[in-house]
């Protein structure tokens, strides 16, 4: 068995967890926010079968979509003051997504 971890956006979530159901896969949707971006994003749980990973992994490629943010650079700027933590932000343009995507191996699996 393997854990899937997929950290898509919020946009895509709900859209990518009713195809996930259709297809017969359990999911548990985590609100997360980004790290760099402080926005919000969604983290989905599936623990698959071996055998029905790629299928998973088929899903999520295909509602993910990738998609440009302007943010605000997090990073200092000559003049910035580091040591107040005075900076300037300048607005950069990122493409976010489509999914960020861990498998990992399930050692065991069990409901009470
Ligand atoms: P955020 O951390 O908010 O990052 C959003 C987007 O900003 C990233 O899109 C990437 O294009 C850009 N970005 C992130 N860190 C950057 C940096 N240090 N410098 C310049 N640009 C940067 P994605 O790569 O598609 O990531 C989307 C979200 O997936 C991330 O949101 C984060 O929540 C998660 N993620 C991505 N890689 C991860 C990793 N290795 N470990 C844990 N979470 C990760």
């Amino acid at each position: 068995m393997k854990l899937i971890i997929a950290i898509v956006q919020d946009e895509d979530s709900s859209r990518l967890i009713s195809a996930l159901m259709n297809e017969g896969f359990s999911v548990t949707k985590l609100a997360t926010t980004g790290g760099f971006l402080r926005a919000g994003n969604t983290t989905l749980l599936l623990g698959v079968d071996d055998a029905q990973m790629n299928a998973a992994l088929a899903v999520i490629e295909k509602i993910c979509k990738s998609r440009k943010q302007i943010a605000a650079s997090p990073s200092p700027i000559a003049g910035g003051n580091s040591a107040t933590g005075s900076y300037v932000p300048y607005p950069i343009e990122v493409v976010v997504g489509g999914a960020t995507v861990f498998v990992l191996g399930v050692e065991q699996f069990t409901k009470f």
